[in-house]
């Protein structure tokens, strides 16, 4: 198996955490988003869209990180990574697709960079456009997770699920952006107990080998 991604993309580090858990290894093909590889022509062949992650698999290639996921479970079913009950289930997934489906696209660099070129927006209107969709977009999922959730370290059920999955990322992002925090105290412990365990500090960004302080 290989993964296209970049050591800071939220989606691809969903991907990683994923394989993290389950103990399985692939190589890693780094696309620097920030030098515009994603849309070169070979990228283009494997993915259309121009995003990262892509998984090349013995199958096929897969875009989109939840369908990624979800094959990986479908395929290396432990350690599973939803709840066995279908209600906590679908709140796991409610809440990973509220991070995947409506916070994270609205930060992604070339929505930024069209605010950029085309709009005339400075670095510190981007940086205000980023905070107020994070910051309303995980204050709401702040609403969502019980007090229980953060004396277990988990957002849902009794381990890792998808929902931890996405949020670890974009509370990552959210850090690196400033945003304020202040509103979601769950979910800043739920993420601060989550990046205690090996397969998410495996994941992180600094741990990649395309990793770039910065
Ligand atoms: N829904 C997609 C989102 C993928 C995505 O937005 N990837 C970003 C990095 S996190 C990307 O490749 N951006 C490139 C760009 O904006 O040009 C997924 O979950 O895989």
């Amino acid at each position: 198996m290989r993964l296209h991604g970049y050591f800071r993309s939220s989606a691809a580090y969903r991907v990683r955490i994923a394989l993290a858990l389950k103990g399985l290894t692939v190589e890693s093909v780094p696309v620097h988003l920030l030098r515009g590889e994603q849309r070169s022509d070979s990228f283009r062949r494997l993915n259309p869209q121009c995003l990262v992650p892509v998984m090349e698999t013995g199958a096929g290639i897969i875009a989109q990180s939840l369908a990624i996921i979800e094959w990986l479970e479908e395929t290396h079913p432990q350690p599973a990574l939803l709840p066995r009950d279908p209600y906590l289930r679908a709140r796991a997934r409610s809440f990973a697709l509220a991070i995947a489906c409506d916070v994270h696209p609205l930060a992604n660099p070339r929505v930024l960079n069209k605010l950029r070129s085309d709009f005339g927006a400075d670095q510190a209107q981007v940086d205000a456009w980023y905070r107020h969709w994070v910051e309303l977009g995980l204050g709401a999922l702040e609403h969502l997770v019980e007090p229980a959730a953060v004396e277990r370290g988990i957002c849902f059920g009794t381990a890792p699920s998808l929902a931890d999955l996405c949020l670890v990322p974009q509370m990552f992002n959210a850090r690196r952006f400033s945003c304020d925090l202040a509103a979601m105290p769950k979910l800043v412990a739920i993420d601060a107990a989550l990046n205690k365990r090996p397969a998410f500090q495996a994941a992180a960004p600094d741990k990649q080998a395309d990793f770039e302080a910065r």
